[in-house]
């Protein structure tokens, strides 16, 4: 039967339904939401492509035990550069395409070299020169090439999980900490989203092994970040400026701030974060620097003003680039680097041979600019990571025993432009007094900056850190299991009410459904990319459910407000 949906894609411009904002709660087929050209959208559907070909390679290779470490880098930077908001920029990809091609060749002769016989398909002999060609072949690989809708969406929600996985994998990577084998599931898994003879419920073992490998990533994140930077600590997080010119970090790579800050060290130019660089304000080896004023705005979606006014120098490291309107003013003031891109921003390229990146031009920039416009006052406190939050918790272990604290809500997760996520301010307002959230990410801008008060000097919001560290949410919830000698971590006191919003979020929620969490609120949307069968298999596994109105979760999760 010929499959309708493939017919159409080839008369539509593209389509992707990656995040939570596709359009029309379906999928993106003119234009991203995001701003992703419909050429960058098939670019980066023809990048997958290229991955999944390459790991059909690596992972024959790896039979023999031949690891190929420029692969393996390859295919993790590939894959975060297709991350929602990460890379817009059609040239990298062009080029990213053709070093792929090199990749390949080198891979063959390895093969050849070790007598390998590979069984080869179109994944791993395409060519493709020019970005017209390229564009053209992206035509027959997309999405949409799987034609049934519960294979597709199962393949799909195993690749979101493993760019998220990319991502986290890279940024450990970037301070030196590796896993091999976590690169070797990344690519078996690639592999298996092109074998039509796995059934649904081989796919689904995978996505579940997914979030096994997640777990992992996470747990070697926070090694890398803790070990490399100290643990974060309690702190209290500058909003206004000072009268020096400065830069804004944005993005979630670490090592990146740190260099930031060592090359900046009196020159006279500040350094502040914006969105999810927040974090970086809790790790000692960070607030030792006195030009590292503190945060500057709001989440990734309010650069577009925050950007303005802060007059100075942008830089990314990662997601989440907001495309620049026609009247912003900004855009030459923004560098990017890492996997991410936007055509008209400059580029800080890897340091090389092992030397560190170069941000003197950026520096050198930021001195020719005025000083940011204080858009806010006063502080936020955050930096209860795992460590922090076990250093306290006897206290919060009897404020539980007490009652002073009747439920914990994990809050974690991202946040985004849709009018429906003012819902996670007004739960934040409406939950009762004696309720703390836990939360990380970049969510927590909905309700950080409101004054929601404390239980016994516990505050009521508890920050701890990027969307990453919502694995140290998950050694919190550990831990308190096993102090109240529980056998099932759904007996605690913790309710998730998680908002989601690109791919890092779809490998947080494999990794905590993988620790056994039951019963996910996940909102605002649950994912296009979850077709109505995928969609039950969670609901009856593992409970997830959508959000409804503030009033009708408030029920839900105090069903004793009901009768009070
Ligand atoms: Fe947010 Fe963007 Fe961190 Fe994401 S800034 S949305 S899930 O990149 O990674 O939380
Ligand atoms: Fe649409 Fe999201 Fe894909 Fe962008 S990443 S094209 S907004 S689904």
């Amino acid at each position: 039967m010929v499959n309708e949906k493939i017919v159409n894609y080839k008369i539509m411009n593209m389509f992707c339904y990656q995040c939570q904002e596709a359009a029309k709660g379906l999928g993106c087929e003119v234009k991203g939401v995001c701003g992703k050209t419909p050429e960058v959208s098939a670019l980066q559907d023809l990048l997958v492509y290229q991955v999944k070909g390459l790991s059909h390679f690596t992972t024959a290779l790896r039979l023999v035990e031949i690891e190929n470490e420029a692969a393996n880098t390859f295919i993790t930077d590939s894959l975060f550069m297709t991350i929602t908001n990460a890379n817009f920029d059609h040239e990298r990809f062009v080029t990213r395409i053709r070093e792929g091609f090199k990749l390949r060749t080198e891979l063959k002769a390895v093969l050849a070299e070790n007598k390998i016989e590979l069984k080869h398909s179109d994944l791993t002999t395409w060519t493709a020169l020019t970005a017209a060609e390229m564009e053209q072949k992206a035509l027959s690989v997309g999405v949409l090439a799987t034609g049934n809708e519960d294979v597709r969406s199962l393949r799909e929600l195993i690749i979101y999980g493993l760019k998220g996985m990319a991502a986290y994998l890279e940024h450990a990577q970037n301070l030196g900490y590796y896993d091999n084998s976590v690169h070797a599931f990344i690519q078996k898994a690639l592999v298996a989203t092109t074998n039509d003879s796995l059934t649904a419920d081989e796919l689904t073992a995978l996505t579940l092994e997914t979030g096994k490998y997640g777990v992992s990533v996470m747990a070697l994140l926070d090694k890398a970040n803790t070990t490399t930077f100290g643990n974060p600590e309690i702190s209290k997080v500058n909003l206004g400026v000072r009268n020096n010119p400065g830069i804004l970090i944005s993005g979630h790579d670490l090592k990146d701030m740190e260099e930031l800050l060592k090359q900046t060290d009196g020159t006279g130019v500040d350094v502040y974060t914006h969105s999810e660089m927040l974090p970086a304000n809790y790790y000692p080896a960070f607030k030792k620097y006195s030009h590292f004023v503190g945060n500057y705005g709001g989440a990734w979606w309010s650069q577009i003003t925050d950007f303005e006014t802060f007059n100075g120098v942008v830089l990314f490291t990662t997601n989440c680039i907001v495309p620049p309107k026609s009247t912003s003013t900004y855009s030459d003031r923004v560098y990017t680097t890492g996997s991410s891109g936007f055509p008209g921003f400059k580029h800080i390229e890897e340091g090389v041979n092992g030397q560190a990146k170069d941000f003197s031009a950026l520096i050198a920039h930021a001195k020719q600019c005025a000083s940011p416009i204080e858009i806010e006052t006063g502080e936020i406190v955050g930096g209860f990571a795992h460590n922090q939050v076990l250093a306290l918790a006897d206290k919060v272990v009897a404020a539980v025993k007490s009652g002073a604290i009747r439920k914990f809500f994990v809050m974690a997760g991202c946040d985004g432009r849709m009018k429906g996520r003012s819902y996670y301010t007004e739960f934040a307002e409406n939950l009762p007094k004696d309720t703390v959230i836990l939360t990380a990410g970049c969510a927590k801008y909905r309700y950080n900056k409101l004054e929601l008060g404390d239980i016994g000097g516990i505050p009521r919001v508890l920050d701890a850190g990027q969307c990453n560290d919502s694995y140290s949410l998950a050694v919190i919830a550990l831990k308190l299991k096993e102090v109240f000698e529980l056998n099932d971590i759904n007996d605690l006191p913790i309710a998730y009410n998680i908002a989601w919003y690109e791919q890092k979020a779809v490998i947080v929620l494999l990794a905590l459904l993988h620790l056994g969490v039951k019963n996910i609120h996940l909102g605002p949307t649950l994912p296009a990319f979850l077709s109505p069968n995928v969609a039950n298999v969670l609901v009856n596994a593992f409970g997830i459910a959508p959000i409804g109105s503030v009033d009708e979760d408030m029920k839900l999760f105090f069903p004793e407000m009901i009768n009070a």
